[in-house]
């Protein structure tokens, strides 16, 4: 069980939403942050289903928190047990991240002195991911107790006061509680009920009590000093996203009730199966060891696997934080650990964006262009969803405008990109032409469309956008989006002669929707031969956007100590007149298209804007690349600071923003350090090669990568003999 534990030895109310966002639990279907059963002031309670999305204000769409399946209240000898009252003698809870178990244990004693230790332990199975496992165990240890519990289900969950959710109907009788609730503006039925199991020494009575809205059972028995209560509770969750009649599919399933011993064997398996194809071992370093196990377990939990039409949000499941949107963050950081461990997820994932087609047509023709423009935030539908209007970081009366939506427009790039980088991988065909396909060509033309021809200058540019570098806003030809959208259209090209070589008729289908005519395509070739790439020959130097090297340079270090961003310290507005950036995008650029320019362009660009990077409180997507472009560089140790600053983002909440819910991108990130950073990995067209450069102390990184269908161990060992 080496490092695979992640471990709370305190109770710290402080740190209570920290922890329910790093103890969250889930199965692909969805996710529990880790609150405590009964409940406490401050939590943050959700359960967040993939899909499950109602119309909210300011955000248009959020996650519709689920109605609760952990609720279970107790009294010992009518006190009711809670750790905001009475002594907590000994506390410790710890997640298993192998097999994806929470466990709390402690010792309470109450404040008229019954002393008992509880035990409380969950998992959402990952063999039969609409049944979800709960088990309490009560012993007294100083006399006698009377103990009533009360295990309910509600529709009265809520977003933060916003209640999502039309209660339809419900039912409480012995042993099961069941409700069918809908969601107010998009209509999704969630059917929940549960089985309840009491095992005592003495007569136990169960009672259904029909509370309206908050079907309950309500527990009596007893148990002598020394003698343990034991509850279990398997919950079941459908909704009309997952069938026709989610209230019949629950309850056929709440018919053949399952004990917690009965579910755990096929959940531990399945985890087994999961950790065979995906774990990285890192030996000689715990702290980075545990880490990369998290990342990856908060993939896993987060992945979708029975659903194409959802995608992974940048908080994943575990936190309120950005509403459930999907970013470029999926695409560009998450997915490559799916595409090279778990093809069918990363198929899934690139699927949503092909369901979400239509929403990203809509969005191109309203902004008057053609094909297919991506949400920068992108929901049920794929219509954009950013918030126009938020309030300022620093003082919630101002609101500030959020541009991102309107012109962060390097996510169609970045979509298209994934899908070919998938299909590199995976050699998928049947995907690239069913759905793949489509995607690349839509969006190129979009592109195509887009950029603005200047006769002055004889070359396209693209004006007044954000690129991955949030702190700068309406830029002219940022560099990262202007060379991607080039390569963009040259693959796009490409792409259209091979399906006019392999699949003539799937061609003349997408020549229906879109205009392929040679016309068409001349075009695009026109754009890709005449966009603007900014790249100075002297310095080597490619200027991040027009203009930037004009804007005001900052001694970053002269700013230390410090704990917030360099935006947070200077303001919107006057961060975005200097050369600080929140993310380096021209590194970006050159770690996704590492052959475009040579090493010593790389080089070169390294040097100028890493001092120039606010690292340690700008975009959390940024240090994991860092870390990669650092041990291309050749500094390792340099490397090994950015990557543990991305292992720590959430678990040690370095950006204080934890509670929101894990930095999905971080830790997709995290996975493309070890892999393509510090092991070097290279997929070549003679296939997968590594250079290895190991941080001091790391003794040996083993992986595996599902290569063109292949399942490759690797093992990577330090160049130099280790001090
Ligand atoms: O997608 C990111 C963006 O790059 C920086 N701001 C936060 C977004 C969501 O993680």
């Amino acid at each position: 069980m080496e490092h695979w534990i992640l471990g709370e030895k305190a109770f710290n109310v402080e740190k209570l939403r920290h922890a329910e966002t790093i103890f969250t639990i889930g199965n692909g279907y969805l996710s529990t942050r880790g609150v405590f059963e009964e409940g406490l002031a401050g939590e943050e309670r959700t359960t967040f289903l993939h899909g499950v999305f109602d119309a909210a204000p300011v955000v248009f769409t959020e996650l519709a928190n689920a109605p609760d399946w952990l609720d279970l209240q107790l009294w010992l000898n009518g006190e009711r047990f809670n750790l905001g009252e009475g002594d907590l003698l000994a506390y410790e809870r710890h997640l298993d991240m192998q097999n994806a178990l929470l466990t709390r244990r402690l010792t309470w004693r109450s404040p008229n002195g019954l002393t008992c230790e509880l035990l409380f332990e969950r998992f959402a199975s990952l063999a039969q991911p609409h049944q979800l496992f709960q088990r309490v165990q009560v012993k007294p240890l100083n006399g006698a107790v009377t103990l009533q519990a009360q295990a309910s289900l509600s529709s009265e969950a809520d977003n933060n006061g916003l209640k999502h959710w039309h209660h339809l109907k419900q039912h409480a009788g012995s042993e099961q509680a069941w409700l069918l609730c809908r969601t107010r503006e998009s209509g999704v039925e969630l059917a929940a009920g549960f089985n309840l199991m009491v095992e005592a020494k003495t007569a136990v009575k169960i009672a259904g009590w029909n509370v309206q809205g908050r079907p309950t059972l309500a527990v009596d028995c007893q148990a002598a000093a020394g003698e343990t209560v034991t509850i279990e509770k398997q919950a079941v969750i459908y909704t009309n996203r997952d069938t026709a009649d989610p209230l019949q599919s629950m309850l056929k399933t709440l018919a053949s009730p399952a004990r917690w011993a009965e579910a755990w064997p096929a959940h531990q398996a399945a985890w087994q199966a999961e950790w065979l194809r995906s774990d990285v071992m890192i030996e000689g370093d715990a702290e980075a060891q545990l880490a990369v196990r998290f990342s990856l377990y908060h993939l896993l939990i987060a992945a979708p696997r029975q659903d194409d039409r959802v995608s992974i949000g940048a908080k994943t499941l575990s936190g309120l934080g950005y509403r459930g949107h999907v970013f470029w963050d999926t695409e560009t950081f998450m997915l490559p650990f799916f595409t090279y461990n778990r093809p069918e997820v990363a198929r899934n994932l690139l699927s949503y964006r092909w369901h979400t087609l239509p929403g990203a047509r809509r969005k191109a023709a309203r902004n008057g262009y053609q094909g297919a423009q991506f949400a920068w935030e992108s929901a049920a539908t794929g219509d954009e969803v950013t918030p126009t209007w938020v309030p300022h970081f620093a003082d919630s009366t101002r609101l500030v405008r959020i541009w991102t939506g309107d012109i962060e427009i390097h996510i169609s790039a970045d979509v298209a990109y994934a899908v070919l980088q998938y299909w590199r991988a995976t050699g998928d065909d049947v995907f690239m032409l069913d759905r793949g396909a489509e995607i690349v060509l839509e969006t190129a033309a979009f592109w195509a469309s887009r950029v603005e021809w200047v006769e002055d200058l004889k070359r396209y540019e693209i004006s007044d956008i954000i690129g991955p570098d949030e702190y700068h806003d309406h830029v002219d030809n940022n560099a990262y989006t202007n060379y991607l959208v080039r390569w963009h259209l040259q693959q796009a090209i490409g792409l259209v002669d091979w399906l006019a070589e392999h699949a003539p008729e799937r061609l003349k289908e997408l020549g229906q929707n879109l205009d392929l005519s040679s016309a068409a395509l001349a075009g695009w070739q026109k754009a890709a031969d005449l966009i603007y790439c900014p790249f100075d020959p002297q310095t080597g130097i490619i200027e991040q956007f027009d203009g930037f090297f004009e804007r005001q340079e900052v001694d970053l270090a002269a700013l230390e100590p410090r704990d917030i961003s360099v935006q947070a310290l200077f303001g919107i507005d006057e961060t975005c007149a200097t050369q600080v950036l929140k993310q380096p995008d021209v590194l970006m650029l050159l770690y996704m298209l590492p052959d475009l320019l040579g090493p010593e362009v790389l080089r070169a660009n390294y040097n100028y804007y890493t001092p120039r990077t606010d690292h340690t409180f700008g975009s959390s997507l940024g240090p994991s690349i860092q870390a990669v472009m650092a041990c291309q560089m050749g500094d390792v140790a340099e490397a090994y600071d950015h990557f543990m600053r991305a292992a720590r983002a959430d678990l040690r909440d370095v950006r204080g923003n934890a509670g929101d819910g894990i930095h999905g991108a971080s830790a997709g990130g995290l996975w493309q350090a070890v892999v393509f950073g510090f092991a070097g990995l290279r997929l070549t067209e003679a296939g997968p090669q590594v250079s290895p450069r190991l941080p001091a102390g790391w003794k040996r990184v083993a992986f595996t990568i599902n290569w063109r269908g292949q399942e490759l161990k690797f093992e990577v060992m330090p160049n130099e003999p280790q001090a």
